[in-house]
């Protein structure tokens, strides 16, 4: 077949239609307009003072911002700052939660409030405690806070866990880690276990490397870029103007998603107002929607047809890879008939794909929360360093793979050794410092630590930002789980849902800290792009209130636990000094022994490649075959559900609406998909009038945890079978399956039943 890869090919059936509400691009100027309602409202000035602060954005892991100047990336170009960065600054601008608020709220009206609610509560500023038998969380002082904390953490080693989210700095997840250590515990798990670990465990099986091998630089001189998985234009808008810029020079985007994204398709940027902003910009030169869960058949197919046209880079492969022969003869025995049907993508979409890979010369392949929340995202990763490798597109400059990746710090988390799987090289420094071996005992990563709790062997927790109950599936395990553990203390900047529902059987501690452009120190976080920030001191605009350091919180922590051991802890209030241990064992970080006199900030050492020799054993990429999924949905009736019910299974996706970071929910609509609130599903308009539901009907969807009730269904270009809900609210309803390398959730396919809530019996929804 002559396959000439044109740009703009629309999607076919069934890929369903954009609904009536959904603007006809991403972007555009209502960003804009959020920025000047933002910006020259009262809190403009205190929301100014931020952006010009020099750090690096709290919001996403492109980081933008730092020393030289909050508008500027890494390769010194000035652009503006996404909305998104002005939204996550705003929230953290409030004024504080009233002085009488928790007197006046018991923890019963407190459980009533919305994600969205909590958080307009204000800024946390001052300590709190509900005690076991309490009906209201109560000011407590800083002397018992630390008694308390100090007791729970003499409990068995293995009884101690904490859990981290990615927005506090490089030095309070060393510090972190390194106190847990030093106690013996292995129990260190991390917002990235339900999200990019299987990009982790992927690279790092494959180069040697765990982290994206592309950098920003190398990026511009890409001509294609496959994006797959991501909703880019929501979550990492800065991204959209690398892709912008792509096709201004002549380059392609392909994009492989089961939602036709507004965003990915065309995308208005503020960065480019004369020429993008009011008419937007062509993003996707070519969109796929394959079926949830399917992307390895995807890939397969397109290696398929790179091998079926003696198009592979066999040199490449023989020279610089090991188990290339393997991955070619799957591609080879695997039909057509089999990948099409998995995934749901005709071969003639499959075979332009290819081509338009073929055609580029330097292809970048990106990928979030679709690949790797999967049952299969491991093999979702290796699929797709699988065909990056088969196209020569590892190795040099312009190409490569790039997990696009979380919060703002999450990857400095894992950079930091708060991960279950230490890197080697991290033990033996750990251990030089410890001067005592580290405990072999595997920690619990977090869904590990959520089971653990639910049988009771967990007795103390200590969560470093985030909402562990709120991120996680079935949130009656999460929160009966949590009520087992002893003593569970929140460090936080805000309130959320997790302080309300994830209370602990003794006592529950908020501890209010300072945010990353607050600290009295200097503090560094580190990008998706391996790129090492430096965040200048800062001032708080908290008036009269009882806040802490994270860093100050954690070394009063450790010194009282451990004494002098294995550091002067409180000496690492100056956290010059944490940076020189960082450097000293951290590797690829020997640059932060000097930050604090060169303010250089700077790219960590060995992990961009751009030349074709790799950080395994044998300096080989070694690649891993791709087995396909098979993937099938439960009939009704396993969800107890009569035959008669008018009601169809789908693949639901569960993610992120337009105004919402994570579990946090800044507004409730999400424009570009034309959902008016939060309790909307977005479905194929043929599926839906399938089992005779309509636009706007409210139904009920119930997984196999629960269900949700007045469900608003919205029409929406998602394909056939899939559907799309937002978390935290639907974690409700399901129990995810895991995936057993890397401990993730897969909450981008949960089987849900949609029914309308007249024609229905229950019984019991166990055993899907
Ligand atoms: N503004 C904002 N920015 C954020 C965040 C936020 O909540 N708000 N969160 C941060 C964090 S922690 C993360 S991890 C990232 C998340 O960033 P993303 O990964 O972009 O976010 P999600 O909404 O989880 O899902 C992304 C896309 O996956 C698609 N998808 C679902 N299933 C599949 C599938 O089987 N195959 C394919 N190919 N695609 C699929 C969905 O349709 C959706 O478009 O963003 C970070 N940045
Ligand atoms: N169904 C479903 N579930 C999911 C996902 C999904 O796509 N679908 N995505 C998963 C993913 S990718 C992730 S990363 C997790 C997110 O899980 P988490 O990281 O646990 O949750 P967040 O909502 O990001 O945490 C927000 C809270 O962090 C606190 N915070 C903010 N800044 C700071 C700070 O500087 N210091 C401290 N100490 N606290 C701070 C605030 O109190 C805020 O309320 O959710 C996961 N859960
Ligand atoms: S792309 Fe991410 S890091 Fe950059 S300004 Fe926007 S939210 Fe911040
Ligand atoms: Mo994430």
């Amino acid at each position: 077949m002559d396959v000439n890869p044109t740009p703009d090919i629309q999607p076919t059936a069934p890929g369903g239609q954009q609904n009536d509400n959904t603007p006809d691009m991403g972007g555009g100027l209502s960003v804009i307009q959020y920025w000047a309602e933002h910006t020259l409202s009262p809190e403009g000035p205190k929301l100014w003072k931020t952006l010009l602060h020099k750090s690096a954005c709290l919001s996403c892991s492109w980081g933008t911002g730092g020393q030289k100047g909050s508008f500027t990336n890494e390769v010194g170009e000035s652009l503006q700052r996404c909305m998104k960065s002005v939204e996550a600054i705003s929230a953290e601008i409030q004024p504080p939660v009233a002085a009488h608020f928790f007197e006046r709220h018991s923890i019963e009206q407190l459980q009533r409030l919305t994600s969205l609610e909590a958080d307009r509560l204000g800024r946390l500023s001052f300590p709190v405690i509900l005690r076991a038998g309490s009906s209201h969380y109560e000011r407590i002082s800083w002397d018992e806070v630390y008694q308390i904390a100090v007791a729970a953490f003499r409990k068995p080693a293995e009884r101690v866990a904490s859990y981290s989210s990615g927005r506090s700095s490089n030095e309070a997840a060393f510090l972190l880690q390194l106190m847990m250590r030093a106690l013996g515990s292995n129990n260190l798990a991390d917002c990235s276990d339900l999200c990019h670990a299987p990009s982790t465990v992927g690279l790092k099986q494959v180069f040697g490397t765990s982290t994206s091998i592309v950098s920003l630089e190398s990026l511009k001189k890409a001509d294609c870029v496959v994006l797959v998985g991501s909703n880019a234009s929501y979550n990492h808008p800065r991204l959209m103007n690398e892709l912008i810029k792509l096709r201004d020079r002549g380059g392609k985007v392909l994009v492989i998603n089961p939602v036709r994204e507004i965003g990915l398709v065309k995308f208005g940027s503020p960065a480019f107002p004369v020429k993008s902003l009011l008419s937007g910009s062509e993003i996707s030169s070519l969109y796929l929607q394959p079926i949830p869960g399917s992307d390895v058949a995807l890939f397969v197919g397109i290696q398929k047809c790179l091998v079926e046209r003696g198009l592979i880079q066999q040199e490449f492969l023989s020279a610089y890879t090991e188990n290339w022969e393997a991955i070619v003869e799957q591609a080879k025995v695997t039909s057509w008939e089999t990948i099409t049907s998995t995934c749901g993508v005709s071969q003639e979409e499959i075979e332009t794909a290819a081509m338009l890979i073929h055609s580029s010369q330097r292809v970048v392949f990106g990928w979030a929360m679709g690949i790797t929340q999967q049952q299969n995202g491991v093999d979702n990763v290796f699929s797709i360093i699988n065909t990056a490798l088969l196209s020569g597109n590892v190795g040099k400059e312009g190409a490569g793979v790039m997990p696009v990746r979380g919060h703002s710090n999450v990857q400095g988390f894992g950079s930091m050794g708060v991960t279950v799987h230490l890197k080697q090289e991290i033990q033996k420094t750990m251990e030089n410092l410890l001067g005592r071996s580290l405990s072999r005992v595997q920690g619990y990563d977090t869904r590990a630590l959520i089971e653990a709790a639910d049988t009771n062997q967990i007795d103390t927790l200590l969560c470093l930002g985030g909402n562990l109950y709120g991120a996680n599936p079935d949130l009656t395990q999460a929160k009966r789980a949590l009520s087992n553990i002893e003593t569970v203390i929140y460090l936080a900047t805000k309130p959320n849902l997790g302080h309300f529902n994830g209370l602990a059987r003794h006592n529950t501690i908020i501890i209010p800290v300072l945010n990353r452009f607050e600290n009295p120190h200097k503090t560094t976080v580190e990008s998706g792009n391996n790129f090492v920030r430096l965040n200048d001191e800062g001032q708080t605009h908290l008036k009269n209130a009882d806040l802490i350091a994270e860093v100050t919180f954690l070394t009063e922590l450790a010194h009282r636990i451990h004494g002098d051991y294995p550091v002067n802890w409180r000496k690492l209030q100056d956290t010059k000094y944490i940076r020189q241990l960082i450097a000293q064992t951290i590797p690829g970080f020997e640059k932060m022994a000097s930050i604090d006199e060169t303010k250089e900030e700077f790219t960590i050492s060995g992990r961009i490649v751009t030349e074709p020799k790799f950080s395994t054993p044998s300096g080989k990429a070694s690649m891993v075959v791709t087995p396909l999924p098979t993937l099938t949905l439960p009939e009704p009736e396993a969800f107890g559900a009569s035959e008669s019910t008018p009601g169809i299974v789908v693949a639901l996706m569960t993610g992120r609406s337009y105004s919402q970071h994570n579990t946090v929910v800044y507004k409730i609509e999400d424009k570009y998909r034309g959902m008016p609130h939060r309790n909307c599903i977005l479905m194929n308009q043929a599926d839906a009038e399938s089992v005779g539901l309509q636009e706007h009907q409210r139904v009920t969807v119930r997984g196999n945890a629960g269900q949700l009730e007045n469900v608003e269904v919205i029409y929406g270009a998602v394909r056939r079978g899939a559907a799309l809900m937002f978390y935290p609210e639907v974690n409700a309803i399901f129990n995810a399956r895991i995936e057993t390398r890397s401990g993730t959730p897969a909450f981008k396919r949960v089987p849900v039943l949609v029914y309308s809530a007249s024609t229905v019996t229950t019984e019991a929804t166990s055993g899907l």
